[in-house]
C-alpha cells in the first residue's frame, strides 16, 4: 500500500453540486442508483478526466447526460472509476450492486441485528457508490430508500422526509432531502424495525426542532438520559457559542455493531448503543457521563465539522480537536469542573503520552498516512483539544469567541484547513501565532526541566525553564514550542498564593508565563516569603514538567494549593515517589517499607471537611498501573503491580477506621440519579470500599457482598462485583459472577461489563478465562464492543497480558490475525499494546516482537500493515 501525502493535495477537478441516490435494499444485492450533478472546477483545464472512488462495487450501468457509456469510454480499477472525457457540466448516472450482509468491516452499508446502517467516515462512502469521496466535495443530497414494508418499517436518511409511499411487492419508500451541502462522509442511511422516543427543542430564534432517538423496542426505557443530554447540549451551544441547529429534525439511532463511539452524520447521528443507552440498572455513573459527553460531542459537530468541514483528512483535528474541546467544556459546566479536568488529564498523560512516545507517534496534523482510519487517535482528538484549549487561554475567552464566530461565519459551507482556524484566532486577537503553529506539525511530548531558587536577601524567586521535545519517528530534530505555563507561588509560611511581580508588572496571584525559547529565566520580585511553586496549573500545556520537589513540598501543596488540579497532582507526585522506592525495593528483593508521609497526607485528606467529594475521591485514588508504567524508563510489570498493591494495603491498614467512616457516611438509599452530588458521593463511598477490600478481611468482604446483593444501581453493583472478582476470594466471587451473568444474559451492554470484569482480574487464571469466554454465546469477534470488552480489556490486565510465557501476546496476535480479515479497522486498533514493546525488558520485548513478526507474515490489510510496519521499523 502507498502512502498519501499532505503535500500532494490538489483541489478536485470536478465538483458535485447535487447528489440523488436511490437504495433498493437487499441483504446480498442492494441496488444503488446515483445521479451526480457535476461541473468542472473553473481553475481546471478542460479535458481533465473524471476520477471517482469506488471499492467492492459491482457496476451495472453508467451514463452521461442519459447516454450509456461504451466500455472504452471509462476504466474500472480496484479503487475507482475513471471516465476519460466529460463535458464541463453534466449528469452522471451509475447503478451498482453491493452486499451489506457480507460487510463485516462495518464501513459503508452493512447489517447489524437485521438493521441496515452506514458508517462513511472517513472513506466508507466509496463502498456505497462511485463518488469523489473526499471531504472538499460538498453537495446537497436527495435520498430515496426502498425496503420491505414489514421487515423495514422505518427508513431514515439525512435531512427532512419529503415523500413516502407504497410500492408493489410489499415494499415501500421514503425520500429524504438534505438542503445543507455536505461531504460524502456525513451521509447516513438506516432501515429497520425501530421504535422512537420523541421530544422537542425550541431554538434561540424560535424554531421548533423535533428530536428523535431510534432504538430496538427493548431499549425504549434507556433513552431518557441521552435525550436530556441532547437538549442540554443544544442549549449550551446556543449560550456558549451562539450556534443554533439548522434542520427541523434531529435523529439519533442506536446500533449494536459500530466501530467508533458515534458518528455525526447530518441530522442523523448514528451511535454505538454503548454510547447512547443508559439505565440505572445497566449503566454506571461513568457510562452516564460518557453518554452525555458523546451526545454533546456529535451534536457540536453540526457546526464544528459539518457546516465547516475539513479540506482533507490531514486536517482531521480541525474538527475533532475543536469539538473535543467543546464537549470537555460542556461536561465541565454540567458536572464537577475540576474532576472533569483531572479525569481528562489523567487519561491523557497515560494514553496520549504513551502514543507520543511510541512508534506510531504523529503530529496533530500528520503529513502522510497509508490508512486514515488509523489516525483517529488520542493525538488528533485529545492533544488536538489541548492545543485548542491553549489557544482559548492565550486569547482569553472573549477574543476566542470572536475568533470562533469569525471562523464559522467566514467558512460556513466550506472545507477548510487548520491554518484557516488559527488564522481567525490571530486575526481577532492580533497575536502572532506562527511559533504556536509548531504544535500542529511537531510530534512528541515536550519535556520541561525546571529549577527554582528563592533569594531571601533580595526577596526574589528565580525560575529557570528548559524545554526539549524528544525525537519521534521521522522527526529527529525539534524546534522550541510556545508553551503557556500557568503558575502560582505558594508561601510556605502563609500557605497562600503570593502576589506575582514580573519585570515590574504586577500579575495577580495566578498567572501565565510564556516559554518560547529553549531556555528561559523568570525572576519574580517582591516575593515576601519562601514559596513552593505550583507549576502548570490546570495542565495548561500538554507537556511533562519536572521540578525537584521534595516530599514535604508535595505534602504542602496537597494541603494548600489553591488550584484543585495541582492539589490533586501534588498528591499523585507524592504517591509516585513512594511507589518508585517500592518498585526498586521489589526489584532488589528487599523488604518494602511504606512512606509514612503518604499515610499522613492521606490521613490529612480524610480529616478535612470538603464540599467537593468528587475531588476528594480523585485525590484518594492512586495512580493506575498504566500511569506508573508510563513514568518508568523500562517497565517492570510485576514490580509495579506489587508496589501499588502494597501502597493500597498499607493505606487501608493504617486508615481503616477513616475509610469505614467515609463509607458509612456516604451510603445512601436515595433513588438513583446521574447527578453530580450523587455521583460524587458514590465515588467517594466506592473508593473507601476499595481500600476496605484491599486487605480482604471479613468486614470488607461482607460490605462488598452486601452492596452487590442490594442491587441498588449499576455503579454500586459493578464496583462491588469487581472488587470481589479481583480479590482472591473466588469462593465468594464465583456465585456472584454466575448470578450476574445469568440475570443479564439478554442485555449485550451489561454482558460487555461482565466480560471485562472477569478478564481484568489480577489472579493468574485471567488468560484461561478469556479463552473460555471467547466461546460464550454472548461473545462474537464480529462485534467491536465484544472485542473491546474481552480482548481489549484483557490487554489492560497488565500482569496477565504480559505473562512471561508470552501466552497473552500470542492470544492478542491470534485475534488480530482473524480480525485483519473481518474488520481491519478494529484489528489495527487492538494491536496497540504490542506496538509498545520497546518499553519493556528484554524477554518481553522479544516475545512481543515475535508476535508482531508473525502478524507481518500474513497477507495484511492496509490498516494492520501500516501499524505493524511502524512498530517493527
Ligand atoms: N464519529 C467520530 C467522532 O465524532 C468521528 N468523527 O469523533
Ligand atoms: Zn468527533
Amino acid at each position: 500500500p502507498q502512502p498519501t501525502y499532505l503535500s500532494d493535495y490538489r483541489p478536485p477537478a470536478y465538483r458535485v453540486t447535487h447528489t440523488e441516490l436511490t437504495f433498493d435494499l437487499d441483504p446480498s444485492a442492494t441496488r444503488v442508483k446515483a445521479r451526480l450533478h457535476l461541473e468542472r472546477h473553473p481553475e481546471h483545464e478542460p479535458g481533465a478526466a473524471l476520477e471517482l472512488d469506488g471499492e467492492q462495487l459491482t457496476l451495472k450501468a453508467i451514463a452521461i447526460d442519459g447516454q450509456p457509456l461504451d466500455e472504452d469510454e471509462y476504466a474500472l480499477t480496484d479503487t475507482g472509476l475513471r471516465v476519460h472525457r466529460v463535458p464541463q457540466r453534466f449528469l452522471l448516472d451509475t447503478e451498482v450492486n453491493i452486499a451489506p450482509e457480507a460487510n463485516t468491516a462495518l464501513e459503508g452499508l452493512y447489517l447489524s441485528n437485521g438493521m441496515y446502517c452506514t458508517q462513511c467516515e472517513a472513506e466508507g462512502f466509496r463502498r456505497i457508490t462511485y463518488y469523489p469521496d473526499r471531504p472538499d466535495v460538498m453537495a446537497t443530497f436527495s435520498t430515496t430508500v426502498i425496503g420491505d414494508a414489514v421487515q423495514l418499517p422505518i427508513l431514515l436518511s439525512n435531512g427532512n422526509p419529503v415523500e413516502r409511499g407504497e410500492l408493489p411487492g410489499g415494499r415501500h419508500f421514503v425520500t429524504w432531502d438534505d438542503p445543507h451541502p455536505k461531504p460524502s462522509y456525513l451521509f447516513a442511511l438506516v432501515a429497520g424495525d425501530l421504535k422512537k422516543v420523541e421530544d422537542g427543542f425550541t431554538t434561540m430564534s424560535g424554531r421548533d426542532v423535533t428530536l428523535q432517538i431510534w432504538v430496538e423496542e427493548e431499549n425504549l426505557d434507556k433513552t431518557d438520559h441521552a435525550m436530556a443530554s441532547l437538549k442540554r447540549a443544544m442549549q449550551w451551544d446556543e449560550e456558549t457559542y451562539a450556534r443554533e441547529y439548522d434542520l427541523d429534525l434531529f435523529m439519533i439511532v442506536a446500533v449494536n455493531d459500530f466501530n467508533m463511539g458515534a458518528m455525526e452524520n447530518k441530522g442523523l447521528n448514528i451511535f454505538n448503543s454503548a454510547a447512547v443507552l443508559t439505565h440505572p440498572h445497566t449503566a454506571t455513573d461513568a457510562a452516564f457521563q460518557q453518554v452525555e459527553g458523546i451526545v454533546a460531542h456529535e451534536y457540536f459537530h453540526n457546526w464544528s465539522g459539518n457546516r465547516v468541514t475539513c479540506r482533507d483528512w490531514f486536517q482531521l483535528s480541525l474538527k475533532e480537536g475543536f469539538t473535543v474541546f467543546r464537549d470537555q467544556c460542556f461536561s465541565a459546566d454540567t458536572n464537577s469542573a475540576p474532576v472533569k479536568r483531572i479525569q481528562d488529564v489523567s487519561f491523557f498523560r497515560t494514553a496520549q503520552f504513551a502514543e507520543d512516545a511510541g512508534p506510531t507517534a504523529h503530529p496533530i496534523r500528520p503529513d502522510h498516512y497509508i490508512e486514515i482510519t488509523n489516525f483517529y487517535t488520542l493525538t488528533i482528538y485529545e492533544k488536538g483539544a489541548q492545543v485548542v484549549r491553549m489557544l482559548s487561554n492565550l486569547l482569553g475567552w472573549e477574543a476566542f469567541r470572536r475568533g470562533s464566530d469569525l471562523y464559522f461565519e467566514r467558512y460556513d459551507g466550506q472545507a477548510v484547513t487548520i491554518e484557516d482556524f488559527v488564522g481567525c484566532m490571530a486575526e481577532v486577537s492580533g497575536l502572532d501565532l506562527s511559533q504556536f503553529m509548531r504544535w500542529y506539525s511537531q510530534a512528541g511530548t515536550p519535556e520541561i526541566d525546571t529549577q527554582g531558587e528563592y533569594d531571601y536577601a533580595k526577596c526574589e524567586y528565580r525560575l529557570v525553564l528548559r524545554q526539549r521535545t524528544p525525537a519521534t519517528p521521522g522527526q529527529p530534530d525539534k524546534l522550541p514550542l510556545h508553551i503557556p505555563l500557568r503558575l502560582g507561588l505558594v508561601g510556605t509560611k502563609s500557605g497562600r498564593d503570593l502576589p506575582l511581580t514580573l519585570d515590574g508588572e504586577s500579575l495577580g496571584s495566578d498567572t501565565v508565563i510564556h516559554l518560547r525559547e529553549e531556555e528561559q529565566e523568570f525572576v519574580f520580585t517582591d516575593v515576601s516569603e519562601a514559596p513552593v511553586p505550583s507549576l502548570l496549573r490546570g495542565f495548561s500545556a500538554p507537556v511533562k514538567l519536572r521540578f525537584p520537589y521534595g516530599r514535604e513540598d508535595l505534602a504542602f501543596l496537597l494541603q494548600h494549593d489553591s488550584d484543585d488540579f495541582n492539589r490533586w497532582d501534588a498528591g499523585q507526585r507524592l504517591a509516585m515517589l513512594a511507589l518508585e522506592d517500592l518498585i526498586a525495593a521489589h526489584r532488589n528483593g528487599v523488604e518494602k517499607v511504606m512512606d509514612t508521609r503518604v499515610v499522613e497526607a492521606f490521613r490529612g485528606l480524610l480529616a478535612t471537611e470538603t464540599d467537593d467529594k468528587a475531588v476528594l475521591a480523585e485525590m484518594l485514588t492512586l495512580p493506575t498501573e498504566a500511569y506508573i508504567a508510563e513514568q518508568q524508563a523500562l517497565v517492570d510489570v510485576d514490580a509495579i503491580h506489587a508496589a501499588r498493591e502494597f501502597v493500597k494495603q498499607s493505606l487501608a491498614a493504617a486508615l481503616r477506621d477513616d475509610f469505614l467512616r467515609l463509607f458509612e457516611e456516604n451510603r445512601s438509599d436515595a433513588a438513583y440519579a446521574p447527578e453530580p452530588e450523587q455521583i460524587a458521593q458514590r465515588s467517594l463511598k466506592n473508593v473507601a470500599l476499595a481500600y476496605l477490600m484491599a486487605i480482604e478481611d471479613d468486614q470488607g468482604i461482607e460490605l462488598a457482598r452486601t452492596q452487590f446483593a442490594a442491587d441498588h444501581n449499576m455503579t454500586d453493583v459493578r464496583h462491588a462485583l469487581t472488587l470481589l472478582v479481583h480479590s482472591s476470594r473466588t469462593d465468594i466471587a464465583e456465585p456472584a459472577l454466575k448470578a450476574f451473568g445469568e440475570a443479564w444474559a439478554h442485555d449485550p451492554l451489561v454482558m460487555d461489563q461482565w466480560f471485562s470484569i472477569q478478564v481484568t482480574r489480577p489472579q493468574p487464571d485471567a488468560l484461561e478465562r478469556v479463552k473460555f469466554l471467547m466461546d460464550h454465546p454472548a461473545f462474537s469477534l464480529k462485534n467491536p464492543n465484544k472485542v473491546r470488552a474481552l480482548i481489549g480489556a484483557f490487554a489492560q490486565n497488565r500482569v496477565n497480558f504480559h505473562r512471561l510465557d508470552g501466552a497473552g501476546y500470542r492470544l492478542l496476535a491470534d485475534v488480530v490475525i482473524t480480525l485483519n480479515q473481518l474488520n481491519p479497522e478494529i484489528a489495527a486498533r487492538i494491536i496497540t499494546p504490542l506496538t509498545r514493546w520497546q518499553r519493556f525488558e528484554e524477554p518481553r520485548q522479544e516475545l512481543m516482537k515475535a508476535e508482531l513478526e508473525r502478524i507481518r507474515a500474513e497477507e495484511l490489510s492496509p490498516n494492520v500493515y501500516e501499524v505493524v510496519e511502524k512498530a517493527l521499523a
